[in-house]
């Protein structure tokens, strides 16, 4: 394999007091956390849209960042290139997956029939190189957002011939994810939603939605695919407004329209936190509800109020997401997908590598820490101390469906006002401090 990245060897873990930034000092893959190696805890993917896509371009400057291996062209060999590329990298940084819309891998031609011969030339190596490495797919999508025909939409378009178009390159991405071993296959709702309601009947769009993704089950069972498909919430960006706004509202429409069972959630941090939750949030709302599958782990910035999707580095935020997915007992098939983009200014290829690096670090820390909460178990117990009222008595009476109002008021007026109790908020706040490296 030629080496696309001369400069930079594989990264290697060198411990917490190493100052070296292309070294882990706390990712150690196969260290044992709670019983299973690290990397089997995290299951990291790389994004190829960012990382090997990415050109540092924003609505205000062109592109800053060009790749010895890129010619920016839209050949074949190009895109085989970036792919050959995209493996040194994941090979490097020791990262197992990766995840990919259908063209960012290969380029769109000019008919559906030649944007799918050149998806199918591009995989067909991707094949050999996923064999040659032992790197593997996390999931696949389809984007349905950057052509100018899906500008309003895809399976929410008002134009019956736009949803077909989709529905076809649905069904090839889903061919080749299922090709290529992909765990799992992603719907991101690019433009699935609405700018105004004047111009919008949004029953009927939401309708279509649904439509659209009943078939794509039904052609997952028809051709084997045993991965899981994941839905990823999103309240605004491009639309104005988004149909699936966050995880509450996903899983909504699911059952609405009696689709649950076929479908998980991939949470991503930036998108719960401009639907203005926190990460964790939507996380724990996927999670109680069974359907937590896979995580988009990146950051926003609180000064600016779009997608930043920029590293997570916030201990504190991956302790807390880690918390969850600990919890629910893993992130079962699904991972960690860093769906991040280095900074505009940053331009080198050290910096693709600093910031998987950082990144990574981060959620190695979010983990132990996560773990180390778990196994002392005094947050557990605390939070099951404020509960404790409904361990018996009317609590128990209440939770099992055999208290009515008219016995409530009985009881009520037989035992006057309740005692205020503390919540504690500051006191849990120092446990949590206390207990993150
Ligand atoms: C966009 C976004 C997408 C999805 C995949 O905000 O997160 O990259 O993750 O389509
Ligand atoms: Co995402």
């Amino acid at each position: 394999m030629p080496e696309f990245i001369p400069g930079i060897k594989k990264i290697k873990y060198e411990g917490p007091d190493s100052r070296n930034v292309l070294a882990f000092r706390h990712y150690n893959a196969d260290e044992i956390i709670m019983g299973k190696k690290m990397k089997d805890h995290l299951r990291f993917a790389v994004a190829y849209w960012h990382t090997l896509r990415g050109s540092g371009a924003d609505p205000f400057g062109s592109q800053t960042m060009c790749r010895p291996w890129d010619d920016g062209s839209d050949s074949i060999a190009n895109a085989e290139r970036r792919l050959r590329a995209n493996f040194e990298f994941l090979q490097k940084l020791g990262v197992e997956y990766y995840c990919f819309h259908d063209r960012d891998i290969a380029p769109e031609g000019k008919t559906l029939p030649q944007s799918n011969k050149n998806l199918g030339a591009i995989v067909k190596i991707a094949r050999q190189l996923q064999n040659n490495t032992g790197i593997k797919l996390l999931w696949g999508t389809a984007n349905l957002f950057s052509h100018p025909r899906y500008m309003c939409g895809a399976s929410t378009n008002p134009d019956a011939h736009v949803f077909a178009y989709a529905a076809a390159q649905v069904k090839k991405a889903m061919e080749v994810t299922l090709e290529l071993g992909g765990e799992n296959y992603v719907f991101w709702g690019g433009r699935e939603g609405y700018q105004t309601l004047l111009n919008t009947d949004m029953k009927r769009e939401l309708d279509h939605l649904a439509r659209f993704l009943s078939m794509a089950h039904n052609y997952k069972k028809e051709i084997g695919f045993k991965g899981a498909l994941l839905i990823e919430p999103k309240p605004k960006e491009p639309m104005r407004h988004q149909y699936d706004f966050d995880a509450a509202t996903v899983i909504g429409f699911l059952k609405g329209h009696g689709l649950d069972k076929g479908f998980k959630l991939n949470i991503e941090a930036n998108h719960a936190t401009l639907a203005g939750h926190t990460f964790e949030h939507d996380l724990q709302t996927a999670s109680d509800a069974g359907m937590l599958g896979s995580i988009d782990a990146n950051t926003g910035d609180l000064l600016l109020g779009w997608d930043t999707d920029q590293f997570p580095m916030d201990i504190k935020s991956c302790t807390l997401a880690m918390l969850v997915v600990l919890n629910q007992g893993g992130i079962g098939a699904g991972g960690l997908n860093f769906d991040a983009k280095v900074r505009r200014e940053s331009i080198t290829i050290e910096d693709l590598f600093t910031a998987h690096i950082g990144g990574m670090d981060a959620f190695a820390l979010g983990l132990k820490n996560a773990a180390r909460i778990i196994t002392e178990g005094s947050l557990k117990k605390m939070v099951k101390d404020r509960y404790q009222s409904w361990e018996s008595g009317i609590g128990a009476a209440i939770e099992s469906g055999k208290a009515s109002f008219v016995e409530l008021e009985k009881w009520a007026l037989a035992h006057g006002e309740p005692t205020p109790r503390s919540g504690n908020q500051e006191k849990f706040e120092s446990m949590l401090n206390s207990r993150i490296i």
